[in-house]
């Protein structure tokens, strides 16, 4: 397999001269193609697992049937559509109307597998190789296509070996590459019609800048093929070198001219998560030391600037990305952010990772499952809505891991039961419109399993319950979407 080289280090701030030159001159590494770092530099990031403490058969043969709870929800109302809507029994479209990535098939391969599910897991590579399209003419959005499209397949094949599901990964990367190869500042356009090419969206926030790098580099490193990897951290250094003098990126950049488009650093909450989840997770899957260096100037950054104690409890406010100051949206937080808690504990700051955790356990305390954001002064809720999240969890489980500490499985299992109370239905798992209204009250629910619930809910769950011997809780790694891209452990057919 052809080699191929990993990026310089920390790229000059916007304004800085001769960056590529530099960039050029700068010491590369070199992966093969068969993952073996090359090189004798050392990552100052790692993975941080610990082997499970002990298995807890009771609670993950709950966890187990509430999976497969959902899964026969899909599978009767909505098999080989995108989604299910558990109440209607009807299918849902994600990517584009009229059009089927099978998602939700996709999003289960590998959890399925985890659970030895091998039937279910090789019904699902089965209609992967013989019916999933990536040339549809679907205009999709590419972050949302690489995380859950591209990393759930590549799980499956590093699950079972089986090569069409490899090649499938490939040809959706290479379908998805002119949003990243079109663009004049390697910033990526954010959608692409699969079928013709043609890329449009010229504002991308954070999160859908940088939201690659894992897949796009296991996919360069199972292929032997630089060109996705080298995308992803283009995409990176166009975005890292617009940092501001404090260190804060704003929000969203517009793709063609490199401008930022807003003025907030708003990290941990969406839109810009998992651009720093990224940084971290990917440096140490590719023992990247320049994607490890920048998470750790721009993370350090976060929290000097936006970490902020109210009430006692560790919070990140927003703030403007050039002054540092406090900018709008006020006490606002995301339950998208609460990842952040699992993030900050495996990157060398478990102190502020317990405490954010704990920020989170406090809004579970006050609300029957977690809003969509709260108002971290008072704890009510801003956004009512209960979209099935699996941020808190994910926390959980990193945390858990990086400690070892039983408190972490105790916080998962509360979180589980809670939804199960919540959020089951006869036809599998539901969103809520509101969490404080009452069962069946008319606000009360939504009408849809997310297909991420089938990657990341009770995956979470499940690894801390089951000891699994089909995953390395050493060296494991799960994507931001949950799909466990290093650490499958067993192959079969
Ligand atoms: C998932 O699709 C991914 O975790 C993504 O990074 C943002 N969050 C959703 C689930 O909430």
């Amino acid at each position: 397999m052809t080699a191929f080289s990993l990026p310089p280090p920390l790229p000059e701030r916007a304004g800085g001269s001769g960056e590529e030159a530099r960039a050029g001159s700068t010491r590369r590494r070199v992966l093969t193609g068969a993952g073996v770092a090359a090189s004798s530099l050392v990552l100052g990031v790692a993975a941080s697992g610990r082997q499970p403490a002990s298995a807890d058969a009771r609670l993950a043969a709950e966890v187990h049937a509430e999976f497969l709870h959902g899964w026969r929800g899909y599978q009767a109302a909505a098999w080989g559509y995108d989604e299910v809507r558990p109440l209607s029994g009807t299918p849902h479209d994600f990517f584009a109307p009229g059009r089927t990535f099978g998602l939700s098939i996709v999003e289960a391969l590998d959890t399925l597998f985890l659970m030895e599910e091998n039937l279910e897991a090789a019904r699902c590579c089965d209609w992967i190789e013989h019916h999933l399209d990536p040339v549809q003419d679907a205009s999709v959005q590419v972050f949302e296509a690489v995380i859950r499209l591209v990393g759930g397949v590549l799980a499956g094949y590093q699950a079972t070996g089986r090569r069409p599901l490899l090649q499938r990964a490939r040809e959706l990367g290479d379908r998805l590459l002119p949003a990243f190869t079109a663009s004049p500042t390697g910033l990526p356009y954010t959608h692409v019609n699969l079928r013709t090419g043609a890329v449009h969206g010229d504002v991308a926030t954070l999160a859908e800048i940088g939201s690659n790098a894992m897949e796009f580099g296991l996919l360069s490193r199972l292929t032997g093929d630089p060109r996705y990897y080298e995308a992803s951290v283009r995409a990176y250094r166009a975005a890292v070198s617009r940092r501001s003098a404090l260190d804060l990126l704003g929000t969203s950049l517009h793709v063609e001219t490199g401008r930022w488009a807003d003025t907030t650093a708003v990290a941990p909450n969406a839109p810009v998560d998992s651009f720093y989840e990224y940084l971290y997770m990917a440096g140490a899957q590719f023992r990247d030391r320049t994607l490890g260096s920048w998470y750790r100037t721009l993370n350090a950054a976060v929290l000097r600037h936006q970490a902020v104690r109210v009430g006692g409890r560790l919070w990140f406010r927003t703030v403007d990305f050039r002054s540092g100051r406090p900018s709008g949206v006020g006490t606002c937080q995301q339950q998208l952010g609460s990842f952040y808690a699992g993030l900050l504990a495996r990157s060398g700051t478990p102190e502020q990772g317990a405490d954010y955790f704990d920020s989170w356990t406090a809004v579970l305390d006050r609300h029957p499952v977690l809003p969509e954001s709260v108002d971290c002064a008072t704890l009510a809720p801003v956004d009512r809505g209960g979209l099935l999240r699996p941020e808190y969890a994910n926390a959980a489980f990193d945390l858990w891991r990086a400690t070892g500490l039983d408190r972490y499985r105790q916080a998962a299992y509360r979180w589980f039961t809670a939804m199960r109370e919540r959020q089951r239905v006869p036809g599998g798992y539901t969103t809520l419109g509101d969490v404080t209204a009452p069962p069946g009250s008319p606000n009360a629910y939504g009408d849809l399993t997310p297909g991420y619930w089938f990657a990341e809910n009770l995956k979470y769950l499940w690894l801390m319950f089951s000891a699994t011997p089909r995953f390395d809780y050493r060296a494991g790694l799960l994507s931001t979407e949950g799909k466990a891209l290093v650490g499958l452990r067993q192959r079969w057919v």
